[in-house]
């Protein structure tokens, strides 16, 4: 599992960056320089360390952590 990253909740989808939770279009992107290079090749969103915390997009079966929201 890679370190220093995790799973956003975003994809790609019909040429748009959604929700994976609702399916609407993301309301805020961070994208570090360069990515997303290929949301059709790599769909899917991590936040990345490497990048000062900004995102980029990689192939869905990518392990690393996941951010998750819980009501409190
Ligand atoms: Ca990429």
């Amino acid at each position: 599992m890679a370190d220093r990253q995790a799973w956003i909740g975003i994809h790609f989808k019909d040429g748009s960056w959604i929700s994976s939770n609702d399916g609407r279009l993301a309301a805020y992107v961070n994208w570090a320089l360069g990515e997303p290079n290929d949301g059709n090749v790599e769909p899917c969103a991590i936040t990345w360390g490497r990048f000062q915390w900004r995102w980029a997009d990689v192939g869905c079966t990518h392990e690393t952590h996941a951010v998750c929201e819980i009501d409190m």
